[in-house]
């Protein structure tokens, strides 16, 4: 079976404190928890930062600050966010690129959230999608519902992606496609060649469809961002839900992918550290 890679997606933009106390905050939380994952089997992880009264930021500075810390404790991908918060300008999603990191989600369409839109015109997808490629900034596609495949499609049509294209199918958010096995059969379906892809999961969807997408020889994508639960009821630390998946893709016979592995399968120039 193929390597399996696991993205702890350890922040977010939506979940607070007062919904875990397990939620990292500070660039030292991030760089630890990080760390934490790393060593329970996390190749990459996708990070959001907050400002000091725990809100989420796109300050640069933080993210540096964060990824600075990550980088003197191990070799983790570290993946930005640019889809922020809802309602957060185009600007802003797109000025923590300027740093330079290794990989950042790229969203190829708008979308429901709850009672709110993340909204992404082509406008913005396009925005997002050259100046990754002109900082040689690997994306992730963020996919939340089928015609966010077409979008993508069109920027490989329009030369703004360069293989190999990484797609994450991010299921079961409110408003937009539910966690259904067919959708995800469907997905996987639709993807052009020379494709990754890997399922991130909302709730309690997140451990079936995970470990369908294991099964499957797909990758995955963990964490408090998208699940703050380890069962009903009983609050999880990231990488605990690391460590969970890891033992799962042991038992189906999926070693698990370093990073230096993942940056080889991403399509990533190895030596872009330090
Ligand atoms: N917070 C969501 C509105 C991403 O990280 O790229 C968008 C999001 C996607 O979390
Ligand atoms: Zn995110």
């Amino acid at each position: 079976m193929q390597p399996l890679m696991i993205t702890c997606a350890m922040v977010g933009a939506e979940i607070t404190r007062e919904q875990t106390p397990h939620l990292p905050i500070s660039p030292e939380e991030i760089a630890a928890d990080a760390e934490a994952c790393w060593k329970a089997g996390a190749a990459v992880v996708h990070i959001h930062v907050r400002d000091a009264e725990g809100r989420p930021t796109q300050d640069p500075e933080v993210f540096a600050e964060a990824e600075r810390q990550i980088r003197q404790r191990c070799d983790v991908i570290v993946q930005y966010t640019t889809g922020g918060a809802v309602g957060t300008p185009v600007e802003r999603r797109l000025a923590p690129l300027l740093n330079g990191p290794e990989m950042a989600t790229l969203t190829t369409g708008s979308v429901n959230f709850g009672d709110e839109i993340f909204e992404n015109p082509w406008s913005t997808i396009e925005a997002l999608a050259r100046k990754m490629l002109e900082l040689d900034v690997r994306p992730e596609l963020e996919i939340f519902d089928f015609g966010m495949v077409d979008n993508a499609l069109r920027l490989i049509h329009e030369g703004l992606l360069r293989a190999p294209y990484h797609f994450d199918f991010v299921l079961g958010v409110p408003g937009a496609l539910s966690a259904r096995p067919e959708h995800l059969v469907h997905l996987v379906s639709l993807l052009p060649a020379n494709s990754t892809w890997q399922v991130a999961a909302v709730g309690r969807h997140q451990l079936p469809l995970t470990t369908m997408a294991m099964a499957m020889g797909g990758h995955i994508r963990v964490g408090l961002e998208d699940n703050i639960y380890y069962s009903k009821g009983v609050l999880a630390k990231n990488h605990e839900l690391v460590a969970r998946a890891a033992r799962i893709a042991q038992e189906l016979g999926r070693p698990l992918m370093t990073p230096t592995q993942a940056r080889q399968a991403l399509g990533m120039a190895s030596g872009r550290l330090g």
